[in-house]
């Protein structure tokens, strides 16, 4: 719509953020806010998608670059999440970089964020395992973060594969970020990495006041999720590969009290001291990378 001749900001970039929108719409923000969670269709391009997916398998292999940042399934080798992977791709650098990504992020955290983490959840055909109901800010409030609303944290999921109940999707109780970070326990035994997770009385609480829907999806998906979103997956069932990129931000005055550090990690690329503002770049500039590209290991 133009007004005195001049198009209006809201509609240059109107209506999603897409490749080339930047800015959430009101309904989008909204149904951010009450469900805790926001699935946003084809923001990356099967180029784009392409040149990530291949960085990650490198990744994901023990030849990457800081291979002491992978951890491996409890029941087998195969990689179940690779730490600080923008370290080892320059695409996967450039994407959380990216205008139509800080874009959003800026708008819901407000001016000025960090990037807390970078990772790639895989879960491979058949030996996937799953992840129990969990909050992801009780795990980061040990981490000596001291806030974790709808306003100071996000992560942002990248489907690179397809996502489907079969291969692992991951499910999320919608609304259940009300609750705050829920009462967990630090689970030692479940999974490959130890992590704070529900116990089964409180998952049955949560389950009968909201039922769990499935992130599915295709390959350049993209989805919001609110640091106190309980979620959870089962297992890799098919063939399919089941892999997520996961870029969580925070606040830049919500960085870690270093006296309230309260677990160690298995790996120093869990909470990566990055801090500086990100710079955005230009929104082709993951095409602009080639593969394997900043990597000792060429897929
Ligand atoms: O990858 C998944 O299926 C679940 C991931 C998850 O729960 C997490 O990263 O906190």
């Amino acid at each position: 719509m133009e007004a005195d001749g001049v198009l209006q900001y809201e509609d240059r970039f109107a209506p999603t953020p897409t490749r080339t929108g930047m800015r959430l719409t009101q309904a989008q923000i909204d149904t951010y806010y009450a469900e805790g969670y926001l699935k946003v269709p084809a923001v990356f391009t099967p180029e784009e998608m392409e040149i990530l997916r291949a960085d990650c398998y490198a990744i994901l292999s023990p030849d990457r670059d800081h291979p002491d940042g992978n951890i491996s399934e409890l029941n087998s080798d195969s990689t179940r999440v690779s730490f600080g992977i923008d370290l080892d791709s320059e695409a996967v650098a450039a994407a959380v970089r990216l205008p139509r990504i800080v874009g959003p992020v800026k708008q819901l955290l407000g001016g000025h964020v960090y990037l807390f983490q970078t990772r790639v959840n895989a879960k491979m055909g058949r030996v996937g395992e799953g992840y129990p109901w969990h909050t992801d800010f009780a795990n980061w409030i040990n981490d000596g973060i001291r806030r974790g609303s709808v306003n100071d944290m996000i992560t942002i999921c990248v489907l690179l594969t397809e996502s489907t109940p079969e291969n692992g999707a991951m499910r999320v109780l919608p609304e259940s970020h009300r609750h705050g970070v829920g009462e967990l326990f630090f689970d030692t035994e479940s999974v490959g990495y130890q992590s704070f997770n529900a116990p089964e009385a409180y998952v049955r609480k949560m389950l009968a006041e909201t039922s769990p829907e499935f992130i599915e999806g295709k390959p350049g998906d993209v989805v919001l999720f609110a640091p106190e979103i309980m979620h959870g997956s089962g297992e890799n069932h098919s063939d399919r590969d089941r892999l997520y990129l996961m870029f969580i931000y925070n606040r830049s005055d919500n960085l870690p009290v270093e006296s309230e550090i309260k677990r160690e990690h298995m790996t120093p690329y869990v909470n990566y001291p990055y801090r500086e503002d990100l710079a955005e770049l230009s929104d082709d500039a993951i095409t602009a990378c080639s593969p394997g590209r900043n990597m000792s290991f060429r897929p």
